[in-house]
């Protein structure tokens, strides 16, 4: 292991208020989200689609990183330029997904555990000789009628801290994902608690297995509402004379997100050494605009205060409005293309705090039309 590439990797990840982009989805995810779209799911498809994102001009001033899936890291432009070389060009570092899937845990119901360690050493040399300079293993935590339980916590903690030692042996920085669930009718606090809860084993564990803190990246979610939470309702019914109407309550949205930039960053507080370089949220399915919003409060309100950077890793609240312009044709690249430099630049303005909505009508509006519907 080399300490110091560790760290400059690490540091550089989060350096220039840039963040990274996740395109790691699997062939079933990636599938899926093309299905939804009427998008064929074919090899040639995903290829095309990623080569619509490396391609992307400008993608650099905003992106430090992209993370691939095994499909993607060794594909190609149409013309045979490896995408490994496309990236690097763009002055953005490779990096690769290295977990095999999260699958049901044998005594838990309803619970799942991420598996991949098997073989890692191998596919880690492998992957680290073709280019790629960071890794990331994603666990999913669940909230509900007694979950998470302490066994599900603690198999997923000591998997992702064998992960992150053995990346670092190979000169990987270990991107370390714990993402706990929005799907559920848990409130923001008992967000808050499990993350605080997941976080404190995982770094327990990321001491156990000897990972140095200051070669990682963390990627975990916002500390927000369940899905499905009664508190969460951003819709309320309104009587005037006989007629019910449902009102929107947009005066909420601010208190929403500085409550949300409020309760991650107190939570990270309490759980996240000061060793490490920086923390990249995930999306998780956020609408796109709020996601850049809640960290663009979290570092208007607390950025001089903090010990690590706060940046982003995001899939979704980067690729969905591209993706739903491009619908696979040939045709739509290059509107598809600046909506996702788009989303990107402005989570580049969030990390400075310096984005507002009113950059979202800057966009032609049919990107701007996409990040609608994609809401
Ligand atoms: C949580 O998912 C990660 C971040 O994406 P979002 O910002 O959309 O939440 C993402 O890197 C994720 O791990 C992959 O897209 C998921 O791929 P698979 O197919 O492994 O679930």
């Amino acid at each position: 292991m080399n300490a110091q590439q560790l760290m400059d990797t690490a540091k550089a990840l989060v350096a220039d208020d840039k963040g990274l982009l996740a395109m790691d989805e699997s062939t079933p995810t990636c599938n899926k989200r093309f299905a939804r779209l009427g998008i064929p799911q074919t090899e040639e498809a995903r290829r095309a689609y990623r080569e619509l994102i490396v391609t992307t001009p400008g993608l650099g001033e905003s992106i430090s990183g992209v993370i691939l899936y095994d499909e993607t890291i060794r594909q190609k432009k149409e013309d045979g330029t490896p995408f490994l070389k496309v990236i690097t060009d763009a002055g953005i570092i490779p990096g690769i997904k290295v977990d095999t899937g999260a699958k049901a845990l044998a005594g838990h119901h309803g619970e799942k555990v991420t598996e991949g360690l098997d073989g890692l050493r191998g596919r880690l040399a492998e992957y680290s000789q073709m280019g790629a300079r960071f890794a990331k293993w994603r666990a999913v935590i669940a909230v509900g009628d007694g979950i998470p339980s302490r066994g599900c916590i603690e198999a997923n903690a000591h998997a992702l801290a064998r992960y992150a030692a053995l990346c670092q042996e190979a000169g990987v920085v270990p991107v370390v994902e714990p993402e706990v669930l929005m799907d559920g009718e848990h409130t923001l606090e008992r967000c808050r608690e499990v993350t605080e809860q997941v976080l404190r084993v995982v770094f327990n564990q990321l001491y156990t297995q000897r990972v140095m803190l200051e070669g990682m990246i963390l990627k975990p979610n916002m500390v927000l509402p369940g899905l499905t939470c009664a508190q969460h309702e951003d819709v309320e019914e309104v009587a005037i004379g006989e007629q019910q109407y449902q009102v929107r309550l947009t005066c909420r949205q601010q208190e929403d997100v500085n409550e949300v930039a409020d309760a991650t960053v107190r939570c990270l507080l309490q759980a996240v050494p000061a060793a490490v370089p920086g923390i990249a949220f995930l999306s998780g399915g956020q609408p796109n605009e709020l996601a850049s919003a809640r960290l663009n409060a979290m570092n208007v309100r607390f950025a001089s205060r903090l010990p690590w950077a706060l940046a982003f890793s995001f899939a979704r609240a980067i690729q969905q409005p591209a993706l739903e312009i491009w619908q696979g044709q040939q045709a739509n690249v290059s509107s598809a293309q600046k909506a996702l430099c788009h989303r990107a630049r402005c989570n580049r303005a969030a990390r400075r705090g310096e984005y507002t909505p009113a950059m979202e009508v800057e966009v032609g509006p049919e990107q701007h039309h996409a990040a609608q519907a994609s809401h």
